[in-house]
């Protein structure tokens, strides 16, 4: 991050919501009301040339003209902005190169970015940029740097994104795959899983440690890429990704970049998704034939960007992942991500979002302190899954569980018990041959991804197109009512895996 002062941050907005902040949440509720809901985002804007578009945004306020009056006065040095460019812009001598020229000073450099080519058609021809400002610029003196660039297509702040996990339960314990049903159910699934083509779920976090004996068998393998040898062999801007990709730190090794117990996220995350079932430890995933794409965010870094994010979607997307876990979120509007994520949907793609752990229903609005993204676009993505957490051992929501009657879609376990005296969570890996207890929403997402891959591996082989939307119909219409969830999510109902191989068995028989 920058040397700005905090008093800038609050004047610019671009990081003034940090986890200390949070806490307070817990006790803030206001009625539901659909007045929480803002406009959807007019496309045709949003693919506006920057300097045609009233797009700049510093402020939460998305789509709203900033005059020279409402800005502040001066950008202070170091800020950082989210740039995204079209890398297949015409009218541009070297599209990309644009990046150089105008910002004069780019954190990451260009070649590493974008490698040897630019993507093919078939990928998505966007990529985001963090532009720390190399000094303190005016108003004026930003927006004429910025006009004068035809392949920008959005500069918004580019904003934290962190983990979702509770603090440290005490013990932890696995039958949470009881809890959903799978046991039973993974009979039913098993055949059809080993028949198909394995699923690949895209864990966008801290990094995932794939050498780890329950995962190790199921890492993802990039086919066209030759690793080591410091080539970008198969042309998708990425150097040696074999195994997925550091977003953070450019580095193609995508697991945990450091022992601190909080980039233990990832692994865990992962195992809860698709540990092996025939691994040495005592640790399934519910997916356990699918295959992992790591793809860090996070670095050496306890916060990422939202610039990594939306790269480590659209690479997700273009590489063949079937569904994307998001255990993490940020407080802050940026419109590209919206974008992002649609693509991804529109790609076939499933994305799993995590609700949040603030106790809080969470709102749509932009300006509001609840407005959590990415888990808020779930309900208007048919496709993507906002997850919430209900504890295994009362089905009743977590006491840590971000809520909404209109923007939460279903619960699965993300703990054994929550609130006072303590929380137990769920056992699943942590990197170097570990395994260890975590507890929030983004354990819950993972178990809906496994969920997910199980669905889309059921429907290809009954021979119906698995699109997300008929995905996330199959989870949430199968779910079971859970009473103690039943006005914290507008489903009002629990991820259940027998229910979900009747309702397959009776709406796509094999
Ligand atoms: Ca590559
Ligand atoms: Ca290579
Ligand atoms: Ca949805």
């Amino acid at each position: 991050m920058g040397t700005w002062s905090e008093s800038a941050a609050m004047a610019w907005g671009g990081r003034w919501i940090t986890n200390g902040f949070l806490a307070w949440a817990v006790v803030f509720t206001v009625p539901m009301s659909v007045a929480n809901m803002v406009p959807e985002p007019r496309s045709e804007v949003f693919f506006q040339r920057l300097a045609d578009a009233d797009f700049l945004s510093f402020t939460r306020q998305p789509f709203r003209r900033i005059s020279p009056l409402e800005a502040p006065a001066v950008m202070p040095s170091g800020a950082e902005l989210n740039a995204v460019f079209d890398l297949n812009c015409v009218g541009s001598p070297a599209g990309h190169r644009g990046v150089d020229r105008i910002i004069g000073q780019v954190s990451i450099p260009e070649e590493r970015v974008l490698g040897a080519k630019r993507p093919r058609s078939a990928r998505s021809p966007l990529h985001s940029v963090t532009w720390r400002l190399p000094r303190a610029m005016t108003w004026a003196q930003l927006k004429k740097a910025v006009s004068e660039e035809r392949c920008l297509r959005t500069l918004t702040s580019d904003a934290e994104i962190n983990v979702m996990s509770a603090p440290d339960p005490l013990i932890g314990r696995q039958d949470h795959l009881a809890f959903i049903g799978w046991p039973t159910a993974i009979r039913r699934f098993r055949g059809v899983i080993e028949k198909a083509p394995p699923m690949t779920i895209a864990v966008i976090d801290t990094g995932v440690d794939l050498a780890h004996p329950d995962l190790a068998a199921n890492a993802w393998v990039n086919p066209r890429e030759i690793p080591g040898n410091g080539l970008d062999d198969d042309f998708n801007g990425y150097i040696d990704d074999v195994h997925g990709f550091d977003f953070s730190s450019f580095s193609s090794a995508p697991g945990p970049k450091s022992s601190d117990a909080y980039f233990r996220h990832g692994t865990h995350v992962a195992g809860l998704a698709a540990a092996g079932w025939d691994g040495s430890g005592g640790n399934s995933g519910v997916n356990g034939r699918a295959r992992i794409m790591s793809l860090n965010v996070f670095g050496y870094k306890r916060a990422a960007k939202v610039s990594m994010l939306e790269n480590a979607l659209r690479y997700a997307v273009d590489n063949g992942a079937d569904v994307i876990n998001l255990s993490i979120g940020g407080r802050e509007y940026t419109s590209s991500m919206l974008e992002t994520l649609r693509y991804a949907v529109r790609r076939g793609v499933v994305v799993i979002a995590a609700a949040g752990n603030e106790g809080m229903e969470i709102s749509r609005d932009p300006a509001s302190p609840r407005f959590v993204t990415p888990a808020v676009y779930g309900a208007e993505i048919d496709g993507m899954i906002t997850v919430t957490s209900v504890d295994a051992r009362t089905n009743r929501l977590s006491a840590f569980s971000n809520f909404s009657l209109f923007l939460v879609e279903i619960a699965a376990p993300g703990a054994f018990r929550s609130g006072p005296g303590g929380q137990e969570g769920l056992l699943s890996t942590f990197p170097g041959r570990g395994y260890g207890n975590l507890a929030g929403t983004s354990m819950a997402a993972p178990i809906v991804a496994g969920a997910a891959g199980l669905a889309q591996a059921w429907l290809r082989a009954a021979g119906r197109p698995a699109s997300p939307a008929l995905i996330e119909r199959a989870l949430r219409e199968s779910a079971r009512a859970a009473p103690g969830a039943m006005i914290f999510t507008n489903s009002g109902r629990v991820l259940d895996l027998d229910n979900l191989a009747d309702w397959l068995l009776r709406e796509a028989p094999l």
